[in-house]
């Protein structure tokens, strides 16, 4: 029978301010504090990230704490893929949007013979490597990672060869039968460097907008469901950073222009009503940037929903 697992990823190091860990403790907090139980209703599988505030390593400008998130993407990967082959459906929470490269690495440890497709929300599009990247935080090249990525034909500049070394380690943990590019799709992406645009181009990865999906909720359903329909199974990559900075005061990287909070409840309310979906993963809720835990509180209300839908699934 399958049964949702609610996935805890307590882990920061990929984003550039401090506090994401601290992302699933203030959801929990939000959700008590308006006597909302699904934390307790929900099977929780916490992975040890073994992380410290007090962490340092300076090794990899380009790249920083490259083999730390290596670690965290490997065990995410192997947590993940359990939950799958146990037949259970992962919600995963996480802290900074690095590890979601473990739970893309973990649908496809479980489905090794299946074909993959990545629903990415979020204001960015996460498709940097330490050759393009302009801060060297590793959550903004997370589909770079997921797909063996370097982009070094338009590349800003060359790396240590310890750093490069280490970026192939780090793509080296994806199973073999790695994300394809042509099976990813954008919602609410809009903020874009050159190097990512590049990219979509590249691979045509459709990228429907904020308006879009506020115009005509049923079109982009359609888009969805086309685009992926030589896939075998889709996960969902929920970034809190696809919302409005109205919505998202508790997040580190807030863009203008982003979804509300109802329209975040409606869109991952359709898409998990697409049987292909087999995993869905909120990240970047960092309450150490927020005031009163409003992010936290709008997080809760997505994820009451998103729970409700696939308890009806
Ligand atoms: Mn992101």
């Amino acid at each position: 029978m399958s049964d949702i697992r609610i996935v805890e990823v307590p882990f920061e190091l990929g984003a550039g301010t401090v506090g994401a860990s601290l992302g699933i403790e203030a959801l929990k907090a939000a959700a008590i504090n308006r006597k909302s139980n699904i934390f307790l209703r929900h099977r929780a599988v916490h992975q040890d990230v073994g992380f410290n505030f007090l962490e340092q390593d300076v090794e990899h400008a380009w790249a920083k704490y490259i083999s730390r998130i290596r670690d965290v993407i490997t065990k995410t990967a192997n947590t993940v893929s359990q939950v799958l082959e146990d037949g259970n459906f992962p919600v995963v929470l996480a802290g900074d949007h690095s590890t979601a490269a473990g739970s893309i690495a973990g649908v496809l440890q479980a489905y090794p013979n299946d074909r993959i497709g990545v629903i990415w929300i979020d204001a960015h599009g996460d498709l940097h490597t330490p050759y393009t990247s302009p801060s060297g935080n590793l959550h903004g090249m997370t589909l770079a990672i997921a797909s063996g990525l370097d982009n070094t034909a338009v590349k800003r500049r060359d790396i240590k060869p310890e750093t490069s070394g280490q970026w192939q380690k780090l793509k080296g943990t994806m199973p073999d039968n790695r994300l394809s590019l042509d099976d990813v799709m954008f919602i609410g992406v809009r903020e874009v460097e050159p190097e990512e645009e590049h990219i979509m181009n590249k691979h045509n990865i459709p990228r429907l907008s904020v308006k879009e999906f506020r115009e005509n909720p049923y079109w982009v359903k359609e888009q969805v469901e086309d685009h992926f329909k030589d896939c075998d199974r889709i996960y969902i990559s929920f970034d809190v950073d696809s919302m409005d900075p109205s919505v998202s005061s508790g997040t580190g990287t807030p863009v203008p222009g982003g979804l509300s909070v109802e329209d975040a409840i409606a869109l991952n309310v359709m898409l998990l009503k697409i049987s292909k979906v087999c995993c869905w993963e909120m990240v970047e809720i960092n309450p150490l940037l927020d005031e009163k835990n409003k992010m936290a509180e709008a997080g809760v209300s997505i994820l009451e929903r998103v729970l409700l839908t696939l308890s009806d699934r």
